[in-house]
Protein backbone atom coordinates (compact mmCIF):
# COMPACT_ATOMS: atom_id res chain seq x y z
CA UNK A 1 0.00 0.00 0.00
CA UNK A 2 1.24 3.31 -0.95
CA UNK A 3 0.63 5.84 1.66
CA UNK A 4 0.24 9.59 0.60
CA UNK A 5 3.24 11.37 2.12
CA UNK A 6 3.64 15.52 1.97
CA UNK A 7 7.14 15.79 0.13
CA UNK A 8 7.16 19.63 1.24
CA UNK A 9 8.27 17.72 4.91
CA UNK A 10 11.49 16.87 3.18
CA UNK A 11 12.11 19.72 0.89
CA UNK A 12 10.10 22.86 0.30
CA UNK A 13 7.99 25.22 2.58
CA UNK A 14 7.09 23.25 5.92
CA UNK A 15 10.57 21.95 5.62
CA UNK A 16 11.52 24.90 8.57
CA UNK A 17 8.75 24.25 10.56
CA UNK A 18 8.02 23.78 14.05
CA UNK A 19 8.31 20.66 14.93
CA UNK A 20 4.97 18.90 16.22
CA UNK A 21 4.99 15.09 17.27
CA UNK A 22 1.57 15.19 17.49
CA UNK A 23 0.79 16.59 14.19
CA UNK A 24 0.10 14.38 10.99
CA UNK A 25 2.43 15.56 8.80
CA UNK A 26 5.10 13.84 11.82
CA UNK A 27 3.62 10.77 11.30
CA UNK A 28 3.90 10.91 7.74
CA UNK A 29 7.56 11.43 7.97
CA UNK A 30 8.19 8.29 10.68
CA UNK A 31 5.76 6.49 8.10
CA UNK A 32 8.68 7.70 5.69
CA UNK A 33 11.46 6.65 7.80
CA UNK A 34 9.65 3.15 8.35
CA UNK A 35 9.51 2.81 4.99
CA UNK A 36 13.24 3.23 4.97
CA UNK A 37 14.35 1.00 7.99
CA UNK A 38 11.89 -1.75 6.12
CA UNK A 39 14.02 -1.86 2.90
CA UNK A 40 17.55 -2.01 4.91
CA UNK A 41 15.99 -4.79 6.68
CA UNK A 42 14.71 -6.77 3.63
CA UNK A 43 18.47 -5.85 2.02
CA UNK A 44 19.87 -7.80 5.43
CA UNK A 45 17.74 -10.69 5.39
CA UNK A 46 18.71 -11.35 1.80
CA UNK A 47 22.44 -11.33 2.50
CA UNK A 48 22.09 -13.54 5.38
CA UNK A 49 19.90 -16.03 3.07
CA UNK A 50 22.40 -15.64 0.38
CA UNK A 51 25.24 -16.50 2.82
CA UNK A 52 23.57 -19.49 4.33
CA UNK A 53 22.63 -20.86 1.56
CA UNK A 54 26.82 -20.14 0.25
CA UNK A 55 28.24 -21.35 3.87
CA UNK A 56 25.90 -23.05 5.42
CA UNK A 57 25.74 -21.06 8.68
CA UNK A 58 24.26 -18.21 9.88
CA UNK A 59 26.22 -14.81 9.16
CA UNK A 60 23.83 -12.77 11.51
CA UNK A 61 22.05 -14.09 14.72
CA UNK A 62 19.25 -11.93 14.70
CA UNK A 63 18.35 -8.56 13.19
CA UNK A 64 16.05 -5.46 14.95
CA UNK A 65 14.31 -2.55 13.91
CA UNK A 66 12.97 0.35 15.54
CA UNK A 67 11.65 3.78 14.80
CA UNK A 68 12.31 6.46 17.57
CA UNK A 69 9.99 7.46 20.21
CA UNK A 70 8.70 10.93 19.52
CA UNK A 71 10.26 11.84 22.84
CA UNK A 72 13.34 9.75 22.36
CA UNK A 73 13.58 12.27 19.40
CA UNK A 74 12.90 15.44 20.91
CA UNK A 75 14.76 14.52 23.98
CA UNK A 76 18.02 13.60 22.01
CA UNK A 77 17.13 17.42 19.75
CA UNK A 78 17.05 19.05 23.47
CA UNK A 79 20.53 17.06 24.17
CA UNK A 80 21.69 18.74 21.30
CA UNK A 81 20.92 22.07 21.58
CA UNK A 82 18.73 21.82 18.33
CA UNK A 83 15.63 24.09 17.78
CA UNK A 84 12.99 22.18 17.13
CA UNK A 85 12.33 22.01 13.58
CA UNK A 86 11.85 19.70 10.77
CA UNK A 87 15.11 20.80 9.08
CA UNK A 88 17.10 20.20 12.18
CA UNK A 89 14.89 16.67 12.30
CA UNK A 90 16.30 15.32 8.83
CA UNK A 91 19.28 16.97 8.65
CA UNK A 92 20.76 16.49 12.14
CA UNK A 93 19.43 13.53 14.20
CA UNK A 94 20.48 10.44 12.16
CA UNK A 95 19.05 7.32 14.23
CA UNK A 96 15.37 8.30 14.21
CA UNK A 97 15.12 5.05 11.92
CA UNK A 98 17.74 2.13 13.62
CA UNK A 99 18.50 -0.94 12.33
CA UNK A 100 20.85 -3.10 14.44
CA UNK A 101 22.66 -6.46 13.19
CA UNK A 102 23.29 -9.20 16.03
CA UNK A 103 25.97 -11.65 14.77
CA UNK A 104 27.24 -14.28 16.62
CA UNK A 105 31.35 -13.49 16.08
CA UNK A 106 32.98 -10.33 15.82
CA UNK A 107 34.67 -11.47 12.00
CA UNK A 108 31.06 -11.63 10.86
CA UNK A 109 30.35 -8.06 11.87
CA UNK A 110 33.52 -7.02 9.71
CA UNK A 111 32.04 -9.52 7.24
CA UNK A 112 28.61 -7.76 7.35
CA UNK A 113 29.74 -4.36 7.06
CA UNK A 114 31.99 -5.17 4.10
CA UNK A 115 28.29 -6.26 2.48
CA UNK A 116 26.53 -3.32 3.35
CA UNK A 117 28.95 -1.21 1.38
CA UNK A 118 28.01 -3.22 -1.81
CA UNK A 119 24.20 -2.70 -1.30
CA UNK A 120 22.75 -1.10 -4.74
CA UNK A 121 21.32 2.31 -4.35
CA UNK A 122 22.27 2.68 -0.65
CA UNK A 123 24.95 5.88 -0.02
CA UNK A 124 26.98 5.60 3.27
CA UNK A 125 26.93 8.74 5.13
CA UNK A 126 29.17 8.44 7.62
CA UNK A 127 30.87 5.16 9.99
CA UNK A 128 31.73 4.68 13.56
CA UNK A 129 33.83 1.81 14.51
CA UNK A 130 33.25 1.46 18.22
CA UNK A 131 34.80 -1.95 17.88
CA UNK A 132 38.21 -0.94 16.83
CA UNK A 133 37.87 2.06 18.99
CA UNK A 134 35.59 1.09 22.32
CA UNK A 135 33.86 4.56 23.62
CA UNK A 136 35.08 5.83 27.06
CA UNK A 137 31.71 4.09 28.54
CA UNK A 138 33.16 0.69 27.12
CA UNK A 139 30.56 0.77 24.72
CA UNK A 140 31.65 -1.44 21.55
CA UNK A 141 29.77 -1.60 18.04
CA UNK A 142 29.93 -0.44 14.69
CA UNK A 143 27.79 2.40 13.55
CA UNK A 144 26.85 2.93 9.98
CA UNK A 145 24.61 5.91 8.76
CA UNK A 146 23.36 5.39 5.26
CA UNK A 147 20.76 6.61 2.81
CA UNK A 148 18.20 4.91 0.95
CA UNK A 149 15.42 5.60 -1.30
CA UNK A 150 11.95 5.84 -1.28
CA UNK A 151 9.76 5.44 -3.61
CA UNK A 152 6.54 7.60 -3.79
CA UNK A 153 4.06 7.92 -6.27
CA UNK A 154 6.83 9.67 -8.97
CA UNK A 155 8.98 11.08 -6.41
CA UNK A 156 11.93 9.30 -4.76
CA UNK A 157 13.28 10.35 -1.60
CA UNK A 158 15.96 8.71 0.36
CA UNK A 159 15.96 8.67 4.12
CA UNK A 160 18.80 8.33 6.68
CA UNK A 161 18.86 4.71 8.38
CA UNK A 162 21.39 3.76 11.25
CA UNK A 163 22.74 0.57 11.47
CA UNK A 164 24.33 -1.10 14.45
CA UNK A 165 26.48 -3.99 13.71
CA UNK A 166 27.26 -5.45 16.90
CA UNK A 167 28.32 -9.31 18.18
CA UNK A 168 26.03 -11.01 20.68
CA UNK A 169 28.29 -9.89 23.77
CA UNK A 170 28.34 -6.59 22.74
CA UNK A 171 24.87 -6.29 22.53
CA UNK A 172 24.67 -8.41 25.94
CA UNK A 173 26.79 -5.57 27.65
CA UNK A 174 25.36 -2.49 25.86
CA UNK A 175 21.68 -3.58 26.49
CA UNK A 176 22.61 -4.12 30.27
CA UNK A 177 24.60 -0.55 30.39
CA UNK A 178 21.57 0.92 28.88
CA UNK A 179 19.52 -0.02 31.03
CA UNK A 180 21.11 0.77 34.43
CA UNK A 181 21.37 4.28 33.09
CA UNK A 182 18.31 4.45 32.10
CA UNK A 183 16.86 3.66 35.77
CA UNK A 184 19.11 5.72 37.07
CA UNK A 185 18.20 8.74 34.90
CA UNK A 186 22.04 9.21 33.25
CA UNK A 187 23.37 9.40 36.68
CA UNK A 188 25.46 6.60 37.84
CA UNK A 189 28.08 6.73 40.17
CA UNK A 190 31.77 6.80 39.50
CA UNK A 191 32.48 3.39 40.89
CA UNK A 192 29.50 1.91 38.31
CA UNK A 193 31.06 3.42 35.44
CA UNK A 194 34.55 1.91 36.21
CA UNK A 195 32.89 -1.31 37.10
CA UNK A 196 31.08 -0.93 33.59
CA UNK A 197 34.24 -0.32 31.66
CA UNK A 198 36.10 -3.50 33.21
CA UNK A 199 32.91 -5.70 32.37
CA UNK A 200 33.28 -4.27 28.90
CA UNK A 201 36.92 -5.59 28.30
CA UNK A 202 36.22 -8.78 30.20
CA UNK A 203 33.63 -9.05 27.86
CA UNK A 204 35.67 -8.33 24.77
CA UNK A 205 38.14 -10.85 25.70
CA UNK A 206 35.70 -13.70 26.17
CA UNK A 207 34.18 -12.30 22.60
CA UNK A 208 38.12 -12.95 20.95
CA UNK A 209 38.21 -16.19 22.91
CA UNK A 210 35.40 -17.83 21.45
CA UNK A 211 35.80 -16.31 17.72
CA UNK A 212 39.03 -18.32 18.29
CA UNK A 213 37.98 -21.50 19.28
CA UNK A 214 34.95 -21.36 16.71
CA UNK A 215 36.99 -20.79 13.94
CA UNK A 216 39.44 -23.76 14.85
CA UNK A 217 36.29 -25.66 15.14
CA UNK A 218 34.89 -24.88 11.70
CA UNK A 219 38.60 -24.91 10.12
CA UNK A 220 38.45 -28.49 11.51
CA UNK A 221 34.98 -29.60 9.99
CA UNK A 222 35.64 -27.93 6.67
CA UNK A 223 39.08 -30.33 6.57
CA UNK A 224 37.51 -33.86 7.92
CA UNK A 225 34.72 -32.92 4.98
CA UNK A 226 37.47 -32.63 2.47
P1 LIG B 1 19.12 5.50 22.47
O1 LIG B 1 18.23 5.77 23.62
O2 LIG B 1 19.78 4.16 22.57
O3 LIG B 1 18.48 5.69 21.14
P2 LIG B 1 25.71 11.19 15.27
O4 LIG B 1 24.92 12.44 15.50
O5 LIG B 1 24.98 10.17 14.44
O6 LIG B 1 27.10 11.42 14.76
P3 LIG B 1 25.03 10.25 17.93
O7 LIG B 1 23.75 9.61 17.49
O8 LIG B 1 24.92 11.46 18.76
O9 LIG B 1 25.99 10.54 16.69
O10 LIG B 1 25.94 9.29 18.78
P4 LIG B 1 26.49 7.81 18.57
O11 LIG B 1 27.71 7.69 19.37
O12 LIG B 1 26.61 7.43 17.14
O13 LIG B 1 25.36 6.97 19.29
C1 LIG B 1 24.17 6.61 18.67
C2 LIG B 1 23.51 5.50 19.45
O14 LIG B 1 24.48 4.48 19.82
C3 LIG B 1 22.90 5.91 20.79
O15 LIG B 1 21.63 6.48 20.57
C4 LIG B 1 22.84 4.56 21.49
O16 LIG B 1 21.79 3.74 20.99
C5 LIG B 1 24.15 3.93 21.07
N1 LIG B 1 25.21 4.28 22.05
C6 LIG B 1 26.18 5.19 21.92
N2 LIG B 1 26.95 5.25 23.01
C7 LIG B 1 26.46 4.34 23.86
C8 LIG B 1 26.85 3.90 25.19
O17 LIG B 1 27.81 4.37 25.79
N3 LIG B 1 26.10 2.90 25.75
C9 LIG B 1 25.02 2.34 25.12
N4 LIG B 1 24.35 1.36 25.77
N5 LIG B 1 24.62 2.73 23.88
C10 LIG B 1 25.33 3.72 23.27
P5 LIG B 1 21.00 7.50 21.61
O18 LIG B 1 20.00 8.32 20.89
O19 LIG B 1 22.09 8.24 22.32
O20 LIG B 1 20.30 6.58 22.66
Amino acid sequence: MIIKIDTSLVKGNNYKNKLNTKDNKFAQLMHLYSLAMRNVEEKVDSINRDYREIYGQDLINHVMCRIKSPEGIIKKMKRKNYELTYQNLIENINDIAGVRIICRFKANVFEVIDLIREFEDCRIIKEKDYITNPKKTGYSSYHMIVEVPVQLDETKLYAKVEIQIRTMAMDFWATLEHEIKYKSNGQISNKVSRDLVIYAKIINKIDNKLMKMHHKKYKRKIELSE
